[in-house]
């Protein structure tokens, strides 16, 4: 049975409920994310072994944090307690013709802050078959880029598949660099599977893809092929906004030689769509974990990413049942 291990920070959530705008609200919720903590519940839930590298404050927050982590069945055997503050962000979601917005106010976190260069990679990735990582935790700084990298060529060395989601944040990345190309492209050399959107592929190859189209993503996915000799699948979807709860959303893979790309899904009601692409990411990398072909693979992220849409939080939870019965039997009650 493969095993994983995700590098990542994991975050405290705030939202209004409802509508309510963020500087009007008196109620905030509380939800546990972090992109690769998501891919990790996400794996954990479908019955895989998923383990997270992270710091946590040794303090409520960072016990709420840790919480969450284990009732989603993640292992947190790797992940360590330090002095400090919990990474946290706000959300206010979207609502008819406003859009959602983030803010962060994560700087000077217990993860942020840890000495990342003393850990022992090679001895934490024994036992793994891969390593999930992704661009939000190089754009927290130049000491999270380096162990970034660190990680992934630990893995490489070992020969622990690496999977990289693109996640490109350009709040975080304001901070301290405004060339993250030159960082980025150093980590994407050292991949496998390579989640990415036309912003990662923009910044990356440094050409404008439209996002729209298979014949250009066959495009970038061949150029990116070219300029990465590891990558073996590059993966994304394609989202249509309709309105504000309903979406539309496709996937494609890649492979040197082939693509596949899977019908268009309409997602009515969207309740939240905060922690889509790491649904994704989890549902791609839960085929390949075992041992399906790229096509299945992808339906299985798809499936995955529409589902998220359903549940408010940034984690989705929902195991091989819920998984496969996706798509069938259309939405009257189960009885
Ligand atoms: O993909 C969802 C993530 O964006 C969310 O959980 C928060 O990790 C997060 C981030 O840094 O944006």
């Amino acid at each position: 049975q493969p095993a994983i291990l995700c590098f990542g920070e994991v975050l405290l959530r705030l939202n209004p409920i409802g509508a309510e705008p963020l500087a009007h609200s008196e109620r905030l919720q509380l939800h546990v994310g972090g992109a690769e903590a998501n891919v990790a519940g996400a794996l954990a839930t479908l019955g895989h072994h998923a383990a997270m590298v992270s710091v946590v404050p040794d303090q409520p927050l960072g016990e709420r944090a840790i919480r969450a982590l284990r009732a989603a069945g993640i292992d947190t055997q790797p992940v360590r307690r330090r002095p400090g503050r919990q990474g946290l962000y706000f959300l206010a979601p979207g609502a008819s013709l406003r859009a959602s917005e983030i803010l962060y106010d994560r700087e000077g976190s217990s993860f942020a802050c840890e000495d990342w260069a003393a850990l022992d990679w090679p001895g934490l990735l024994a036992g793994f078959d891969w390593l999930h990582v992704s661009g939000i935790t190089p754009a927290l700084g130049p000491m999270l880029a380096d162990a970034t990298l660190t990680a992934m060529r630990a893995a490489r060395a070992a020969g622990v598949r690496i999977s990289y989601d693109g996640n490109y944040r350009p709040q975080l990345w304001g901070r301290w660099s405004d060339a993250p190309a030159s960082t980025l492209e150093v980590l994407v050399a050292e991949a496998d599977l390579f989640f990415g959107n036309h912003r990662d592929f923009g910044l990356l190859l440094g050409t404008q893809f439209s996002g729209e189209g298979p014949e250009r993503r066959r495009e970038a996915a061949e150029a990116g092929f070219a300029s990465f000799p590891n990558l073996r699948w590059i993966v994304s979807t394609a989202r249509q906004v309709d309105s504000v709860d309903q979406h539309r959303l496709r996937a494609r893979i890649d492979t040197r030689n082939a693509a596949f790309v899977t019908e268009e899904h309409v997602i009515p009601g969207v309740v939240d769509r905060i922690g889509t692409g790491d649904a994704f990411a989890a549902g791609v990398l839960h085929g390949l974990m075992r041992g399906e072909d790229e096509q299945a693979a992808v339906r299985h992220g798809l499936a995955l990413a529409c589902l998220k849409h359903s549940a408010p939080g940034d984690m989705t939870l929902f195991d091989r049942a819920a998984l496969e019965a996706f798509g069938e039997g259309g939405l009257d009650v189960r009885r």
